[in-house]
């Protein structure tokens, strides 16, 4: 029988969705490698290149993971003591935030940009409903994230700006749409592929209830080539596998000049001559994102 390599686009049940040279399998798992797995996830998420061999025509059994290149984690919902991998081998995460309904919280960009980073992930900030917007928010985002050397998309899926951007930074890549229920990013991908119908709206506030917490992604095919996840909003995005210490690589111009502190091992929350608070008391650093460093700090436990 054949052996095949294809990417995993979704899981159901026992079931996986293949895709290898442009066509779809339905593929089971051998279970030589549900042994082989670490108890937090099953041994087929959704991303994974996969060794297959096709049974009957269009079905298949996976018989090997590749390696990861990288990985989309965050802790479990509700037990945050496990982790939870959204999906692997994707190449970039869209940051959706949106400035009025729901408002803009700056906090949610750079606890993403963490998770994104820390998983081998580029960050994209998207900037969506700009139609909303007056002039001056929009560039109080530019100024902070662009300032610091993160890319940035302006759009609006309603009235269409921005999406020609949106399409040359997807082409051709895996990329996954983050951010709070609402901002948006169902919409967006229907406008880049009219046709797939997101479900958008209404629908999503079960969700943000919590009263059911869709944790099932899928890798959905672009025409004009790349693929896209849809992620429903979190209300809380918990990080897995940072340590306090890990925090500051994050967020370069706290890293930048925190080199200049007196100890080496500053955490720039309570030490003295610390040149990270001095920064901000003298108006050089940006006090909100240091605040916002501050609480992830807190949130995962100094070390
Ligand atoms: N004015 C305006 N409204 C938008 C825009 N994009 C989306 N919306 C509206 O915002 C609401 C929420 O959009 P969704 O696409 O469902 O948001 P989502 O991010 O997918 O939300 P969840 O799936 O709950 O995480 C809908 O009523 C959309 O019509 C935009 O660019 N401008
Ligand atoms: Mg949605
Ligand atoms: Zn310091």
């Amino acid at each position: 029988m054949a052996v095949k390599q294809g990417c995993v686009l979704s899981i159901e049940g026992p079931w996986c969705q293949v895709e290898a040279e442009g066509c779809l399998y339905r593929c089971g798992i051998r279970k030589k490698l549900f042994l082989q797995a670490d108890g937090n996830s099953g041994p087929v998420v959704v991303g994974d290149a996969v060794i297959f061999e096709e049974t009957t025509p269009g079905e298949g059994v996976i018989d090997g993971v590749l390696e990861r290149r990288t990985k989309l984690s965050r802790s479990a919902p509700w037990t945050h003591e496990k982790e939870h991998i959204v999906a692997v081998n994707i190449d970039q995460l869209l940051i959706v935030v949106s400035l009025k309904n729901p408002p803009l919280k700056e906090g949610v960009i750079d606890r993403y940009i963490i998770v994104a980073e820390s998983g081998g992930l580029k960050p994209i900030i998207c900037v969506n409903k700009i139609d909303l917007a007056k002039d001056g928010e929009v560039s109080s985002v530019e100024e902070t994230y662009g300032g610091l050397g993160y890319s940035l998309l302006f759009t609006s899926a309603v009235h269409g700006e921005g999406i020609d951007q949106l399409r040359a930074a997807l082409r051709d890549r895996k990329t996954v749409f983050g951010g709070q229920s609402g901002v948006g990013k169902s919409s967006l991908i229907n406008t880049l592929q009219p046709g797939l119908g997101l479900r958008v709206g209404e629908v999503r506030r079960a969700v943000r209830k919590g009263r059911h917490t869709t944790s099932s992604v899928s890798l959905i095919k672009l025409d004009m080539g790349g693929h896209v996840v849809d992620t429903p909003g979190v209300r809380e995005l918990g990080l897995w596998d940072i340590e306090g210490q890990d925090v500051a690589e994050f967020f370069p111009e706290i890293w930048e000049t925190g080199r200049n502190c007196k100890y080496t091992r500053c955490t720039h929350s309570h030490e003295p001559a610390c040149a990270v608070k001095e920064a901000v008391q003298r108006g050089t650093l940006n006090r909100r994102r240091h605040e916002s460093y501050l609480r992830i700090l807190n949130s995962v436990g100094k070390n």
